[in-house]
C-alpha cells in the first residue's frame, strides 16, 4: 500500500471517529495514581510524529523524528545531552535515492558510539526499499551516514546485543500468511562498502540472518467493538497485519518480541553462537503491541499497547501481565498517553515513553494533535 493510502486511510477514519468524540471532557484513567505519566518534554512541529530511543554510555538520549503525519520536515534524530537535559537537531537522515524520502524509526547504539537507525522506506515503497543505516560519530558529532543493511520490507526495533545488530521486521508479505521476524546481523558483517542484503522473505526460514519468525492472527476489530463492518483483510486495515515491533533483552539474553497486528507477546531464549529456540508465545492480553524495554530493576518486560493506550508489564518469575496505565483520548499535553509507542529505562526507576501520535482505525487515540509529546513514569514513587 502506498504511503498516500495509509495516510488518506488514517485521515478518513480520524474524520469518522471526530463525530464521536465529546470536546472538552477529560479522559478516563485507569492505574496506580503514583505511576500516573507526568509531561517528559513537548516539541514543536519540527518533531512531529516521534518514534524511535536509544541511550548511549554517556547517558545521553537520542529520539527518532519519523514526521509521517507532516513530512514537510523530513525524517531525523534529536539528542538530548545529559548534563543540560537541553534537546536539539543531532543529524538529518539521509533520503532514500528513489523515495527521496527519510522514515527513521527504530534507533541502537554500538560500543563504539556509532548511531543506528531503521529506515522504514515502506511507507513509501513496500518493495524492499527500506535500509538499517549508521550514523558514524566521532567526539559526539556525526560525521557521516551510510547503509549497512539492505532489502528489507519495515524494519522497526533495533537493539546491539552480545556483539550483533538485531532488528526486527514487521511485514513480510507472502502472500496469506502473515509473517514477520527478528534478524540478527553480526558486527564483522556491518560494512558501509558491502551492506548486508537480506533474502527475499519467500526464502526467509533460510536467510542465515534471519534467528526467528512469528506469524500475526488478524483480530477481527470492527465486530468486537460494534464500530464497523470492516474485515480484518480489509486493506484500510493494512497495518493490522503487521507483527514483529518492539523488541529487548532481559538479563539472561532471552530475546522478547510483541507483535503489533495482534498484540501477541513472544520469547525466544538463547542457544549459543548467535542462535535462538523457536518463538514461544508468553502472553495475548494485550491487542497491539508496539515498543518493549526491560526494566532491570524489576526483571520486567514493559510494553506500549497502542491500540489500549497502555503501558503494560510483564513480570518474568511470575509470568504474568499486568496493567501499569492507561488512559482515554487526550492530546497528552498534560503527560498523559497519547498512542504510546516506544519505552526506554533513563534510569534505575524511571521509564521515558515516547507519544507516536498517528492513530490507526480503533485506537483508543483518534486523531493527530498539535501537542508532540514524551511522558515519564517513575516507578520509585
Ligand atoms: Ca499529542
Ligand atoms: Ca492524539
Amino acid at each position: 500500500m502506498s504511503r498516500k493510502t495509509v495516510y488518506r486511510n488514517i485521515l478518513l477514519f480520524t474524520a469518522i471517529a471526530t463525530i464521536s468524540c465529546t470536546a472538552g471532557e477529560k479522559p478516563w484513567v485507569k492505574g496506580d495514581p503514583n505511576h500516573r505519566p507526568k509531561l517528559f518534554k513537548q516539541f514543536g512541529e519540527i518533531l512531529n510524529t516521534p518514534d524511535g530511543l536509544a541511550k548511549d554510555t554517556e547517558g545521553n538520549i537520542y529520539l527518532s523524528a519519523v514526521n509521517g503525519v507532516d513530512s514537510s520536515y523530513s525524517g531525523h534524530i534529536w539528542r538530548m545531552e545529559k548534563a543540560t537535559g537541553k534537546w536539539s537537531v543531532f543529524s538529518p537522515c539521509r533520503r532514500h535515492p528513489e523515495t527521496k524520502a527519510a522514515y527513521p524509526m527504530g534507533l541502537a547504539v554500538d560500543p563504539e558510539g556509532n548511531l543506528y537507525y531503521a529506515d522504514a522506506q515502506y511507507f513509501a515503497d513496500n518493495d524492499y526499499k527500506s535500509r538499517i543505516m549508521r550514523i558514524v560519530i566521532h567526539n559526539g558529532e556525526p560525521q557521516r551516514i551510510e547503509p549497512v543493511v539492505e532489502h528489507i520490507k519495515l524494519p522497526n526495533a533495533l537493539r546491539w546485543h552480545d556483539g550483533a545488530l538485531y532488528f526486527t521486521e514487521s511485514f513480510f508479505n507472502v502472500p496469506e500468511k502473515y509473517q514477520s521476524g527478528i534478524y540478527r546481523i553480526a558486527a564483522s558483517a556491518l560494512k558501509a562498502d558491502k551492506p548486508v542484503q537480506l533474502l527475499d522473505k519467500a526464502h526467509a526460514s533460510h536467510d542465515p540472518y534471519c534467528i526467528g519468525i512469528v506469524e500475526t492472527a488478524l483480530r477481527d476489530r470492527g465486530a468486537a467493538n460494534g464500530k464497523s463492518e470492516l474485515k480484518p483483510t480489509d486493506p484500510s486495515l493494512h497495518i493490522y497485519t503487521a507483527g514483529c515491533d518492539g523488541m529487548d533483552f532481559d538479563r539472561d539474553g532471552n530475546l522478547y518480541t510483541g507483535s503489533f497486528g495482534d498484540g501477541r507477546f513472544w520469547v525466544l531464549h538463547p542457544q549459543g553462537k548467535g542462535h535462538y529456540s523457536k518463538p514461544q508465545l508468553l502472553s495475548e492480553e494485550i491487542t497491539c503491541c508496539d515498543g518493549i524495554c526491560y526494566d532491570a530493576k524489576r526483571h520486567r518486560i514493559l510494553l506500549t499497547a497502542a491500540e489500549q493506550n497502555a503501558i503494560y508489564a510483564w513480570n518474568i518469575a511470575d509470568k504474568r501481565m499486568e496493567l501499569i496505565w492507561a488512559n482515554g483520548d487526550t492530546n497528552g499535553a498534560d503527560g498523559l498517553l497519547d498512542q504510546p509507542c516506544e519505552v526506554m529505562m533513563i534510569d534505575a526507576d524511571r521509564v521515558l515513553i515516547v507519544n507516536i501520535d498517528a492513530p490507526s482505525p480503533f485506537m483508543v487515540n483518534t486523531q493527530p494533535d498539535e501537542v508532540h509529546t514524551l511522558s515519564v513514569i517513575d516507578f520509585s514513587e
